[in-house]
């Protein structure tokens, strides 16, 4: 036991085998984190995407890394160019990789090197109905979710559609790390809350960081 590795993280709750909260983790960063987010913006844009059946995803987003995560009439994949811009995506700023790695190391997975990272935003309304990632090759290394701005009640389901989810709170910078056998679970976000955050207003940005290829 290392008591000091844990001195930034106010809570840590197991959600599942493989998966953990890490309460406020994020906190000394967070702010700095949120700094970055225009100027990727500015790069490559926030976008509501289409799906396969010809619908709008309410949470808007735009990755940044290697690859990305897209979705349009043809379905979802990871492609190594912004189809908005015809661009490679922005690069994962340092201290978002930083993050990402402290977080993962911190859940027992040391070395994490992310090449996507996803930025989600949600405004009041929106919500992500439950789903699995499965879109990435590697299922093996772990994903990590940092939450910024408004709260808002994360669904946390099992490894079958059926199995029903459990609602947990996320905060200003909590991090989750989901790794092996809760990599896999159905999870998506119920409703953020009302009212308006110091640094992002109204709105919640999720920061998801994965190995996609
Ligand atoms: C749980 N995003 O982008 S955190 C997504 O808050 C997504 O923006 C949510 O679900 C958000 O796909 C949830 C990220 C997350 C990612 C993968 C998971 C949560 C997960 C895999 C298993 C369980
Ligand atoms: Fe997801």
């Amino acid at each position: 036991m290392q008591p000091d590795l844990f001195a930034d993280t106010r809570s840590r709750i197991d959600l599942g085998p493989g998966a953990v909260l890490l309460g406020g983790f994020a906190l000394a960063e967070a702010e700095a984190l949120i700094g970055e987010i225009p100027a990727l913006a500015a790069v490559s844009g926030f976008r509501h995407m289409e799906t396969r059946s010809g619908g709008r995803l309410s949470v808007a987003m735009f990755n940044c890394g290697e690859t990305g995560w897209v979705s349009d009439r043809r379905g979802y994949r990871y492609q190594a160019i912004d189809p908005r811009t015809d661009r490679p995506w922005p690069a994962i700023p340092p201290r978002f990789l930083a993050l990402a790695a402290g977080a993962a190391a911190q859940a027992g997975y040391p070395g994490f090197v992310p090449d996507a990272c996803l930025v989600n935003r949600y405004d009041a309304e929106t919500k992500l109905s439950l789903h699995q990632d499965m879109d990435e090759r590697d299922h093996s290394a772990p994903i990590v979710s940092v939450s910024l701005g408004q709260a808002a009640t994360f669904l946390w389901g099992g490894l079958s559609r059926s199995d029903r989810p459990r609602r947990h709170r996320v905060l200003h910078a909590d991090v989750v790390v989901w790794g092996e056998p809760s990599r896999m679970v159905f999870h998506g976000v119920d409703s953020v809350e009302r009212g308006t955050h110091p640094l992002t207003g109204p709105c919640r940005y999720n920061l998801t960081f994965r190995k996609a290829r």
